[in-house]
């Protein structure tokens, strides 16, 4: 049986002190992690925060709204878009005069990259929190780099192409015993191990519904579960919108999200999200 990790707020060996996302999951409420894409390609943003005091506003917006995490990203990791591969100095050129200030307004730093260079950089410049779209299993250098420096990792399932033949939980399973597996032999704690389905990277939209719909199954790790469906292709497919206008999609995913297992929710509309996630509580609370 795994132990129940951040989600208990046990962070034995990492003490919620020197742990704030421990810390902020001890809480017992969802989180909100806001997404601030330094990108001038991201599939619903690109742009519109590439310029860094537009993404240094965005970013005390979002703090502002309620956002208890910032998510910070230079490179668009959409898998559909034709995003554009970044060399990895460009990447950093892109964070250096955004994500050391966003640090400062006092809400951890997530670094959403790929690469174990930039995220050690990113560490560095006071990021507390890696966030790995490949699950460390694209670089084994990520993994690496969490176990130094013990901070928790967000692994999200990915996969190089949908495949709509997949039994798509077993899959997501069965990738996360191996990042788990790569985690241990790199001397990652597991109770610094957050995991995500990955809505939209490597699934059908079909598939994306259903990772949602049966995400209750994947708390058999028991460690914290974070779903990101904002603005996604898959509410498109539900609901035909272009990107800027999914947001009752994204909140209705994200409400069921919670509701079915998840402790962290990203997204792009922060004060919308924790609105509908606050109201979604009360209700709860009164049944
Ligand atoms: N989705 C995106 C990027 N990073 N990280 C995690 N852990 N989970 C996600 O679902 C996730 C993620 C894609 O969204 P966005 O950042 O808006 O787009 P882009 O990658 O095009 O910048």
């Amino acid at each position: 049986m795994i132990d129940a990790g951040l989600s208990a707020g046990c962070a034995s060996g990492n003490t919620s002190a020197s742990n704030p996302l421990a810390r902020l999951l001890a809480l017992g409420r969802p989180l909100v992690m806001g997404v601030l894409n330094v990108t001038p390609d991201s599939f619903s943003d690109g742009g519109e925060f590439f310029d860094p005091a537009r993404a240094l506003d965005q970013a005390r917006r979002m703090i502002a709204e309620g956002a208890d995490i910032l998510d910070i990203g230079a490179e668009s990791t959409r898998p559909y878009g034709g995003a554009v591969p970044v060399p990895l100095e460009e990447e950093i050129r892109r964070l250096e005069p955004v994500l050391p200030a966003a640090v400062k307004l006092g809400a951890p730093v997530s670094i959403d990259t790929m690469k174990p260079e930039v995220a050690g950089w990113a560490l560095a410049a006071g990021a507390s929190i890696i966030n790995d779209v490949w699950g460390l299993q694209r670089d084994r250098g990520m993994a690496r780099l969490a176990a130094e420096r013990t901070v928790p990792v967000i692994v999200m399932h990915n996969r190089e192409s949908a495949d709509p033949s997949l039994a798509i939980m077993a899959e997501i399973a069965k990738f996360f015993a191996r990042s788990l597996e790569i985690a241990e032999a790199a001397g990652v704690a597991h109770q610094n191990i957050v995991l995500d389905p990955g809505i939209g990277f490597g699934k059908t939209p079909e598939q994306s519904v259903i990772a949602i719909a049966r995400l209750g199954e994947l708390k058999s790790f028991g460690l914290p579960l974070l779903v990101g469906a904002s603005r996604k292709r898959f509410i498109a497919k539900v609901s035909p919108a272009p990107p800027d206008q999914r947001l009752g999609g994204s909140i209705a995913a994200h409400v069921m999200a919670v509701a079915n297992g998840a402790s962290i929710i990203r997204t792009h509309d922060v004060a919308e999200t924790v609105q509908a996630l606050r109201i979604a509580a009360a209700i709860r609370d009164l049944q």
